[in-house]
């Protein structure tokens, strides 16, 4: 059986991944950051540290088959800490995959990477970057440097863009970004199992009625989501929309209006 390994396993998406993939028997290794993690179950593989010491990712990542890379910062930040966290961080962690051998890597990407594009656009998978600010830009940089150990090292991954990924959806965006709990696990269980995917970028993303993004081209994963926010919608739409005009406008949502200081919202381009 595979060893997995996952980063960032007390963070929002890590906890939920953590508690399923030890319900279903795998063989885990979980690392949570600055703080120790409480065994969930008896003698379960835990450790923390920081993924910048090559020591710390090599004690993560050593027998390991697949890793899924959740840590890092999740959310906009300063320039210094996106750069040592998402920058430095990933660097750290691909060198590590590739002294231990690691198969795969599962990457946290996110919707911010193509956060300023209008909601109004389709988009496939192959579609330019319009990240959202410094954070969905990091995640670019993530792609290009998974792409990069793929064609020098062989090293497999899976870049997913990860939409919304709460346990159900609380605001009109997430009708088209929600990506549900259920569809999450089957996900990362096709990303630990399908035979092989070279480096693929996906969208994480349920089977939403209202979804902007096509995942037509990463069939190799063998991805089918069955839970749609569009279930949810009469109950959501009754309530109010938390965005601004900008924040409607974009895909990024509040990201995108973050730093936003043009006044031609919808202007060409
Ligand atoms: C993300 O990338 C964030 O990590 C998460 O907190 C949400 O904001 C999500 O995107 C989203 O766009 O809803």
């Amino acid at each position: 059986m595979k060893k997995i390994a996952l980063s960032g396993a007390s963070g929002q998406i890590g906890s939920v991944l953590r508690k399923a993939l030890l319900a279903q028997g795998l063989p885990l290794r979980s690392a949570g950051g600055t703080k120790s993690l409480t065994p969930l179950v008896d003698g379960e593989d835990v450790m923390h540290g920081d993924l910048r010491e090559a020591a710390v990712v090599d004690r993560l990542l050593g027998g390991v088959d697949v890793l899924i890379h959740m840590a890092g910062t999740s959310v906009e930040r300063p320039l210094p800490e996106i750069i040592e966290n998402n920058l430095r961080g990933l660097v750290e962690v691909y060198e590590g995959a590739r002294r231990n051998g690691v198969r795969r890597v599962v990457f946290a990407s996110s919707n911010h990477t193509i956060g300023m594009y209008p909601v109004t656009e389709k988009l496939a998978l192959d579609c330019m970057p319009r990240p959202d600010g410094l954070y969905g830009l990091s995640k670019v940089w993530g792609e290009a440097l998974a792409r990069m150990y793929w064609d020098l090292h062989g090293i497999e991954s899976v870049c997913v863009r990860i939409g919304s990924c709460v346990e159900r959806p609380t605001e009109p965006r997430h009708l088209s970004t929600w990506f549900g709990h259920q569809d999450l696990l089957h996900f990362i269980d096709r990303c630990i199992q399908a035979p092989a995917v070279g480096c693929l970028t996906v969208w994480g993303v349920s089977a939403n009625t209202r979804s902007w993004w096509d995942n037509r081209g990463a069939e190799a994963l063998g991805y089918q989501p069955r839970q749609n926010a569009e279930d949810f919608a009469a109950e959501v739409l009754a309530g109010p929309n938390p965005l601004t005009a900008v924040g409607q406008h974009f895909q990024g949502g509040s990201f995108s209006a973050l730093h936003y200081s043009r006044d031609d919202m919808g202007a060409p381009g």
